[in-house]
């Protein structure tokens, strides 16, 4: 068996709205927006570098219908660098980019081959005797297992199974292309190459069934590094490493607050759990979500003034390190007192508004107000999964908290 190396990437879910609407400082939010096709440049910079025989994307090139040409032009340019280095690109489409969702189209150059959509294709790269088998999505979604009508391997070759899927279930991805770890591992091939989840998993070793994850972290659900996996085999041995691409990071902090804090006391230890994050910026912005929890009489005092305290826990990320931005803070302590007790006066706050769950019909009616507001967001900010930087239950959550340390305040 002959030598060779290729890049597995997935989910470059190019043209994808920007989510992180809780950073403020538009410098910042523009370096996230731009990371996106920051990272496939830098992933076609080190294909090229390395010298890769050939270079897959498992899905969801982009990340819906184009708005204008712009992004069809950028990967055009991108690949056509692939092409003067004689890389060949291979493309299946996934649930966001699928046959039916792209309407435009910019012709992209000649090495780039794309996956059918109505059955399953093979490509033969005889001079390293190679063959990667794959189906795209004609549909937005796809609910049957593709993977079984997958061909036999090519007797004697590398075979490569390129499929855009959920497996038995990813969440909080949608399923697509159901099916199991056996299914794969039914087709007799050597290397599955997925898309669909964005964090990268090494699900299965024998063969590696390997998802690359997304090359960017576009909202607080994608944390850590990403990128994409470099593969390479040697005499049939099969070794991979991971190709880090992205330029900015989100992370996450729960920090639990005690019973006697004060907003310093609380400062302080948020301010210590920061310090071990600088390490794992490796040189890039850090967009970081702190949520406090625990139970502790400091909550109101916090709740009445969140947006100063707000403010200093900023404060406290930057004595961390110049580029750690707060991208939420999220309070979430819980009062000493039991609700009986917490009872706002007159109002009955508490017992008006459940602590846990809403009705239906409140996020029923939420739901239709957060479509109204993401409308109107500038730059189709408001495009994404999570318009307004959370899901409804947190909004609500946070907006329960704020009356009730307000109404507290006030009595
Ligand atoms: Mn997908």
């Amino acid at each position: 068996m002959s030598s060779f190396r290729f890049i597995h990437a997935a989910d470059l879910h190019l043209g994808s709205p920007f989510q992180g609407l809780a950073l403020k400082d538009a410098d910042l939010a523009d370096l996230f927006i731009e990371a996106s096709r920051k990272a496939f440049t830098a992933l076609v910079d080190e294909a090229i570098e390395r010298a890769v025989d050939f270079f897959l994307v498992a899905g969801d090139v982009y990340d819906g219908d184009w708005k204008d040409n712009k992004i069809g032009l950028f990967f055009n340019r991108e690949v056509a660098r692939l092409e003067r280095a004689g890389i060949p690109v291979f493309l299946l489409k996934g649930n966001h980019d699928a046959e039916s969702v792209i309407t435009r189209t910019i012709t992209l150059p000649k090495n780039v081959s794309e996956f059918p959509t109505g059955k399953p294709g093979t490509f033969r790269l005889d001079h390293l005797k190679v063959a990667l088998h794959g189906q795209g999505f004609a549909e937005r979604s796809a609910n049957e297992n593709l993977a079984l009508a997958y061909p036999k391997p090519e007797a004697g070759w590398f075979n490569i199974g390129v499929l855009h899927t959920s497996l038995t279930g990813r969440e909080p991805h949608a399923p697509y292309a159901p099916c199991s770890v056996e299914d794969l591992r039914s087709r007799g091939y050597d290397y599955w190459a997925l898309g669909h989840v964005h964090d990268f998993e090494i699900v299965a070793r024998d063969p590696l069934v390997v998802f690359p994850g997304n090359l960017q972290g576009r909202s607080i659900r994608e944390k850590g590094a990403k990128g994409a996996v470099l593969v390479t085999v040697e005499d049939g041995r099969i070794a991979y490493e991971r190709l880090i691409t992205d330029s900015a990071r989100f992370a996450e902090l729960t920090v639990a607050a005690e019973i006697d804090d004060t907003p310093a006391s609380v400062l302080r230890r948020v301010e210590a759990s920061i310090e071990p994050l600088v390490e794992a910026m490796e040189g890039r912005p850090l967009a970081l979500r702190i949520r406090l929890t625990g139970k502790s009489r400091v909550r109101n005092q916090l709740l009445a003034k969140a947006a100063d305290f707000r403010d200093e826990v900023q404060a406290a990320c930057h004595r961390s390190h110049a580029d750690i931005w707060l991208e939420k803070l999220e309070l979430r302590i819980e009062p000493v007192d039991g609700p009986a007790e917490r009872s706002t006066g007159t109002l009955g706050l508490d017992g008006l508004l459940a602590l846990d769950g809403f009705p239906s019909e409140l996020l029923e009616d939420a739901a239709a107000r957060v479509a109204e507001i993401a409308a109107r967001l500038p730059g189709g900010s408001g495009a994404g999964d999570l318009p307004l930087g959370d899901d409804l239950d947190m909004l609500l959550a946070e907006a329960r908290d704020l009356l009730i340390a307000r109404a507290a305040e006030a009595g």
